[in-house]
């Protein structure tokens, strides 16, 4: 058995700055929380177990990557400079680039180099703090791609310190061999892919990108009764780059979120906040994308909507690897205020999950799963960009990643030290 305190930091338990403690203390046995509070108030039974000092850190629950589409062959750099010389994202997947261009290159990668290359964007997230990260197929477009995909995100959580949920996102693009046969297609993702992958136990939730270059309502919502069927939980890619009303359909499914949303209406917010779903904000496609219609934010909130936010890691909107630098988007862009977004990588993302009781708060039961942060302040988690500020990445009671150590001075990079060192005059 073991066991341990870790003493001597301040305490965000759900993202939320209200509810923090300051001085807090946490009794881990065997990799649960067995105890959580101030430090005057930690039981006398824990007082004889080893001691860890976390020098006066602020500890947040991991963070949770509630949409991500990490695993796919290729990049699309190219592509990005042809938008800056003036071609549109619409265009470009209408000239059959976009993601189509992805499609053919994930086909043909074989399963190792998908995994090294998802990998590879992975690790920053985890160094970052990220514990529970969403992963959708989608680049495959056809059954034994689409499982190469989803089979290389269930790799991914064997071999690294990290929650893996899988979203089967078959309808996210017409494949070239479907061609005018958008109906025909859904049949397949419905009748064949859907069914095998979820008999492999491959899928966690079924997702669809609803919009003018993707799947229209009525097709959308064919996949919804198809997930339905199977008992699996639903997600959606919705009003995006229109407004199609896939928001109100999301919700009539219950579905976990809507994500995206930037052409949204009111009644859509309305549907959202009556079925439970939460709205995914992706400020990095937004950015990337060069978007001006900004998400019903002010719409969001007085519906009490929970808005979480996330990477939306794909080759083609937004290729981000930093959840972080999302929170300093989603403060400048969208105007959302650092309590929102510390729970929109927290409890909101973990709910988008379906996951509430699993992710994104720290509490007596649950696994210790928590970041020490070099900051002094919440908000710093906000403010800098592209700065590394996890100090410690702790995975059910267990240290899985510490600030690099720095070449020059070779001591571990403490943002705080600074005013540590002033601290202590
Ligand atoms: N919306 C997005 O932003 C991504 N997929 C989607 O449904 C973009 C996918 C890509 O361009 O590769
Ligand atoms: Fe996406």
């Amino acid at each position: 058995m073991s066991e341990q305190v870790w003493r001597h930091f301040n305490l965000c338990p759900n993202g939320d700055p209200e509810a923090s403690i300051a001085d807090a203390a946490m009794a881990v046995r065997d990799g649960a929380i067995a105890w959580v509070g101030a430090a005057r108030d930690l039981p006398r039974e824990f007082d004889a177990w080893p001691h860890h000092d976390l020098g006066g850190a602020w500890v947040t629950p991991s963070l949770v990557d509630c949409h991500t589409h990490l695993v796919f062959g290729g990049h699309r750099a190219d592509e990005f400079a042809l938008r800056l010389a003036g071609a549109s994202y619409e265009e470009i997947a209408r000239r059959g680039g976009g993601i189509v261009s992805t499609v053919r290159a994930t086909r043909a990668a074989d399963e190792a180099s998908l995994l090294a290359a998802a990998a590879a964007r992975l690790e920053p997230l985890i160094a970052e703090g990220v514990g529970a990260v969403e992963i959708k197929s989608g680049y495959g477009l056809e059954l034994a791609s689409e499982r190469k995909m989803l089979r290389v995100a269930r790799e991914l959580a064997r071999r690294y310190p990290v929650s893996v949920y899988t979203t089967f996102l078959g309808a996210h693009a017409l494949p070239p061999e479907f061609a005018g046969r958008a109906d025909a297609y859904i049949d397949e993702v419905c009748e064949r892919m859907l069914p095998a992958l979820a008999d492999e136990g491959l899928v966690d939730a079924v997702d669809v990108f609803c919009e003018r270059i993707g799947f229209t309502l009525a097709q959308s919502e064919r996949v919804f009764e198809a997930a339905q069927r199977r008992g699996l939980p639903v997600k959606m890619h919705a009003e995006q780059l229109s407004l199609m009303g896939g928001t109100a359909l999301a919700a009539r499914y219950r579905a976990l979120s809507a994500d995206h949303l930037e052409f949204l209406d009111e009644a859509g917010v309305r549907a959202m906040k009556e079925a439970g779903t939460v709205a995914v904000l992706l400020p990095g496609a937004y950015y990337f994308i060069r978007e001006t219609q900004l998400p019903p934010i002010e719409s969001l909130r007085r519906h009490g909507v929970p808005i979480a936010l996330a990477t939306d890691c794909n080759p083609g909107t937004s290729p981000a690897t930093s959840l972080l630098s999302m929170l300093n988007l989603g403060c400048t862009l969208f105007r959302l205020t650092v309590p929102e977004v510390l729970q929109g990588v927290t409890r909101h993302a973990a709910l988008a999950l379906g996951r509430g009781e699993r992710h994104g708060e720290l509490a007596p039961g649950r696994s210790a799963d928590f970041v020490a942060w070099s900051v002094n302040s919440l908000a710093e988690l906000a403010y800098w960009i592209g700065r590394p500020l996890a100090a410690r990445v702790v995975r059910a009671g267990e240290t899985v990643h510490t600030a690099p150590v720095s070449p020059w001075t070779g001591r571990a990079i403490d943002n705080r030290a600074a005013s540590l060192e002033r601290n202590r005059k």
